[in-house]
């Protein structure tokens, strides 16, 4: 019998984090998840995770308003229809409901995690099967102090947890960010790939002077340097500079990739399940990248555990990764609400194994940590 999607249930969970997290557009001392438990007649439950970082900083969906929508206007249209063709369902979502990307990423996660575990499979095998099961991790240094992102990122070697590093810029001037990256490149030297995330704080002119700075200090990968909208801008600088340029608020999904890849844009692209609605269509948009020769990266919103995992079944599926991942941001909270907690080692992660996502809820620590 096909099984039917009985119910959803949004929470909002607030975790702390292990020091404050300065990006260009906010300080983060906390993350908010919002977790979606969809329950089928079967009595299976999907779960899944949409969440953005700083409240309205960094897009146009907060927190309180994924759960809202989701609550007033993505659930009724799920709840009572069959849960287990993924691509109806997607279709009705995106005929009744525009935009709201995070959200849809949360819904369609819960359901590729439904699905694996109806059908004893994991989400990368629904997504084609993954060719690998140990996915590259960098971690994101962002304390705001020199020494201190210095000491952590030689912890972080040690330990051998990271061997990549991406500084958060664009907060303060031009000229003391630079000095700021130009000291930890200096002290890591080869024993660390340094790069940054500008989150797209620069003017045009303001990027041609960081960045020139910055690939004289050796740094590898320029990220978002200037606002999402200013393709052409993007496009001059990735054709001035020989360090390449990654897209991250630029490139939402596959029409601003081919946007972008039509405007001459050569470089990388972050791809991101939140960006994109989705495991799926976040896949989409890789495809584009493959076929034009755009460099990937496995991207991050800070998601927890849940929403961590979804994106590390879609990326282990995939061919090649220029530049990695990013996934690092469970070890950025201070605590968890899944029993097992991801594997991170080697410099990387190990993707579980499923069936679904392969995780379960530590209900606890979701009722501890969950608003009431
Ligand atoms: C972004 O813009 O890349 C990824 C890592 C991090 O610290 O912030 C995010 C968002
Ligand atoms: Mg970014």
């Amino acid at each position: 019998m096909t099984p039917l999607i009985e119910s959803l249930e949004t929470l909002l969970v607030d975790l702390p984090t292990i020091r404050p997290h300065k990006l260009s557009v906010a300080t983060m001392a906390c993350q908010t998840m919002v977790i979606v438990r969809l329950r089928t007649s079967e009595g299976i439950e999907g779960l899944g995770e949409g969440t953005t970082i700083g409240g309205l900083s960094y897009g146009p969906e907060s927190p309180e308003s994924i759960k809202r929508n989701i609550d007033t206007y993505l659930a009724p249209l799920l709840v009572g229809q069959p849960a287990d063709n993924l691509n109806a369902l997607r279709a009705r979502l995106d005929r009744h409901v525009r935009g709201n990307a995070i959200a849809k990423s949360a819904l369609e996660t819960a359901l590729l995690d439904a699905q694996g575990k109806r059908l004893g499979l994991s989400v990368a095998e629904l997504l084609g099967g993954a060719r690998q099961d140990h996915l590259p991790v960098l971690w994101v240094l962002a304390s705001g102090d020199t020494q201190q992102d210095i000491d952590e990122a030689f912890q972080m070697l040690d330990t051998q947890h990271h061997r990549d590093f991406k500084l958060k810029i664009g907060s303060r001037s031009v000229d003391e960010d630079v000095r700021h990256v130009a000291a930890i490149k200096e002290v890591l030297g080869e024993r660390a790939g340094v790069r940054v995330d500008v989150n797209q704080a620069w003017s045009e002119s303001a990027a041609v002077r960081g960045i020139a700075a910055l690939q004289e200090a050796g740094i590898e990968l320029i990220e978002q340097p200037i606002p999402a909208r200013e393709y052409a801008g993007l496009v001059r600088l990735a054709n001035r500079f020989q360090v390449p340029m990654l897209a991250d608020e630029a490139v939402q999904d596959v029409r601003d990739g081919l946007d972008l890849i039509n405007g001459g844009f050569s470089g990388a692209f972050a791809l991101k399940i939140a960006k994109a609605g989705g495991p799926r269509t976040a896949l989409e948009l890789a495809q584009l990248a493959k076929t034009a020769g755009v460099g990937l990266y496995g991207g991050t919103l800070l998601e927890g555990t849940i929403g961590t995992t979804a994106a590390l079944h879609a990326w282990a599926t995939l061919p090649e990764l220029a530049w990695g991942t990013e996934m690092f941001a469970p070890l950025l909270l201070t605590d968890d609400i899944v029993t097992e907690p991801l594997n991170y080692r080697d410099f990387g992660v190990e993707l579980p194994r499923g069936p679904g996502l392969g995780i379960s809820i530590d209900e606890d620590k979701l009722r501890h940590y969950a608003r009431t």
